[in-house]
């Protein structure tokens, strides 16, 4: 039996949630008809629960079935069925030999035809769904850098062979300046049998993000699909995608992601009801939609699942309508964080995401990149995710920075580059809110805008923190006065208003002063009672309490209730 292998995919798994995606059932059509459904129905779509009449309708075909599955060229071959192959053990060394050219098992690959059969793993209804003979046709854009030749070919013949040619336009391959000589001529060699497959080359190394743009700037079909150029497309993955699209062209639709054995390359089924959901800070992942919610919405496997992020990889958008979001932010730099980005933008600007049980797509997941960064690794990530921040998150992107990523409000420490454009963009396009995105799209993402708030109580002195005439005392705790209530941010400032609790000087006094996110000698660590400032390394020196109701900074004494704090309320810690 077939390995669930969610977990394979990404590291992060969610289960358990209560709230989910609300469902806007107004914009959800027949796939018969293209007519609004009826109302209380399915949030997540649904449809192709029709098509399991099979009546044939003027203008609808059942999705073809194109696939070499039934008698592939050899059925014998290692690897075929999407089986799990294995290597004679003297060959190991040879597999440990060139595993770092892809980061999997490429020396399998290479034995594997590259042709090869998989299993139909899809719902069984889905041969049967109707799909409109007037689909939109879709160029296929794979983008690559370094790619092992094996795994390239078969993402190519995934597509060939298993899309309908007249909704196939063109496969487009960009090289992001790949480095190996066996992707320049032999590459056009080889592709130079397929009319529709182009070869684009980048003069230098873009990252992924241009280098998509680079082949949607060319691209000829209506419809842009993009792929990891590791994939293997299953049967019948491309018209429910189109489908969707034709119905809303503001609809994004993603195939499930499968995953291809990195040891063995073998092609393994995922759950069911999984969607692509982000933690912070701004890390995806998959969940899984609860069992209630599926019962209560009445969902079947094959049911769209509204997304409330992407994976980024695989997705199919109307052209137009990709250009009208104003594709991706073309700051971002060679991987990460577009997922987010377009996500965000899709979503906040009248567009949603889903995946289509009926589409599938197998992608090795990897445990790191096989190609060089051109700068360092972490700081391409977390400058993009910064960019993304500054542009989608309105005030939540202090939840983003405050999740181990205060120094990227340093200027000095990171150019995060001009963002008036993005900014620009979202003005003009009216998207809404952050805000409005998490309560309606995200509901069940946990996203407190300040970690504690309310009293701040010293249980030594049994008194609170108060501020009288701009400078810092204590009085008898009292809710009802404002003086008292302060937040404990994001950003670890104890703030009331525009005023942090700061050190003053290099003394050892306290002082208000003017909140200001840069200033890391504003920040607090918060932990079991203590305050701790940040940054003054190894002497834990603690907010503590003298006589005289004064403010000190102390060597940390776990047992000293003038150096315990707490305030009223805690949202996060
Ligand atoms: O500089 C680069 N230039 C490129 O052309 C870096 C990469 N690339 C190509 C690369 O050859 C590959 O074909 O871009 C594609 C994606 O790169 P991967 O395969 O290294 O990315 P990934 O699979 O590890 O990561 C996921 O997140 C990325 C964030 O930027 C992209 O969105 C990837 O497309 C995305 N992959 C998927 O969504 C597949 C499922 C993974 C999950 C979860
Ligand atoms: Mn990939």
């Amino acid at each position: 039996s077939k390995l669930p292998s969610k977990d394979v995919r990404e590291g992060l798994n969610t289960n358990g949630e209560k709230n989910l995606t609300k469902t806007n059932d107004k914009s959800e059509r027949s796939a018969l008809t293209g007519r609004p459904k009826p109302p209380n129905k399915l949030p997540a779509g649904g449809e192709s629960k029709a098509n399991s009449t099979a009546v044939r309708k003027a203008g609808l075909h059942k999705v073809l079935s194109l696939d070499v599955t039934v008698a592939p060229r050899d059925a014998n071959a290692v690897g075929q069925f999407g089986q799990a192959a294995f290597v004679a053990s003297n060959e190991d060394a040879e597999v440990r030999k060139r595993w770092d050219e892809g980061h999997f098992n490429v020396y399998l690959s290479d034995k594997i035809p590259v042709d090869r059969a998989i299993p139909d793993t899809r719902p069984e209804t889905c041969a049967q769904n109707l799909v409109h003979d007037d689909l939109p046709s879709t160029s296929v854009i794979f983008c690559f850098v370094d790619e092992v030749w094996s795994t390239l070919l078969r993402s190519v013949h995934s597509v060939l062979n298993r899309s309908p040619p007249h909704l196939l336009k063109e496969i487009i391959l960009v090289d992001d300046f790949s480095t190996k000589d066996y992707l320049k001529e032999p590459l056009d060699k080889y592709m130079s049998q397929f009319p529709k497959v182009r070869i684009i080359r980048l003069k230098e190394r873009q990252g992924l993000i241009r280098a998509r743009l680079a082949g949607a700037a060319v691209a000829k079909g209506e419809v842009l699909t993009f792929l990891d150029s590791h994939v293997e497309c299953n049967v019948g993955w491309l018209e429910p995608l189109l489908e969707r699209i034709y119905q809303d062209r503001r609809k994004v639709p993603c195939p499930v992601i499968e995953v291809i054995s990195d040891k063995d390359m073998s092609y393994m089924l995922v759950d069911n009801f999984q969607r692509g959901i982000f933690k912070w800070p701004l890390v995806f992942g998959w969940s899984a939609l609860p069992d209630e919610y599926i019962k209560k919405n009445n969902m079947t496997i094959s049911d769209p699942i509204r997304c409330p992020v992407m994976a980024g990889g695989l997705f199919s958008i109307d052209k137009k309508y990709f250009y009208e979001l104003g594709a991706y932010d073309p700051g971002l730099d060679v991987w990460g964080g577009e997922n987010m980005e377009i996500s965000f933008k899709i979503w906040m600007c009248g567009g949603e995401i889903e995946i289509i049980p009926c589409s599938r797509v197998g992608h090795i997941f990897r445990g790191q990149n096989p190609y060089k960064f051109p700068k360092d690794r972490q700081k391409t990530v977390e400058r993009n995710l910064a960019r993304v921040a500054e542009v989608w998150l309105d005030e939540y992107k202090d939840i983003f920075y405050g999740h181990g990523y205060h120094h990227l409000l340093n200027k000095k420490v990171i150019d995060i580059g001009n963002l008036t454009e993005q900014i620009e963009l979202r003005k003009k396009l009216k998207c809404k809110s952050f805000r409005w995105y998490l309560e309606n799209v995200y509901p069940d993402m946990v996203a407190p805008l300040v970690k504690a708030e309310g009293l701040v109580f010293n249980r030594g002195l049994r008194k609170c923190l108060a501020v009288e005439k701009s400078s810092l005392s204590f009085e008898i705790c009292d809710l009802s006065k404002q003086s008292q209530h302060f937040n404990y941010t994001w950003m670890r400032h104890i703030r009331q208003q525009d005023l942090c609790v700061a050190p003053q000087g290099s003394g050892n006094g306290f002082a208000l002063r003017l909140c200001d996110n840069v200033k890391p000698e504003l920040r607090w660590f918060h932990k079991s009672s203590n305050l701790a400032l940040v940054g003054r390394l190894r002497v834990c020196l603690l907010l503590c309490l003298l006589s005289f109701d004064t403010l000190r900074l102390n060597p940390c004494e776990p047992t000293n209730a003038f150096q315990k704090w707490q305030f009223t309320h805690y949202h996060a810690q």
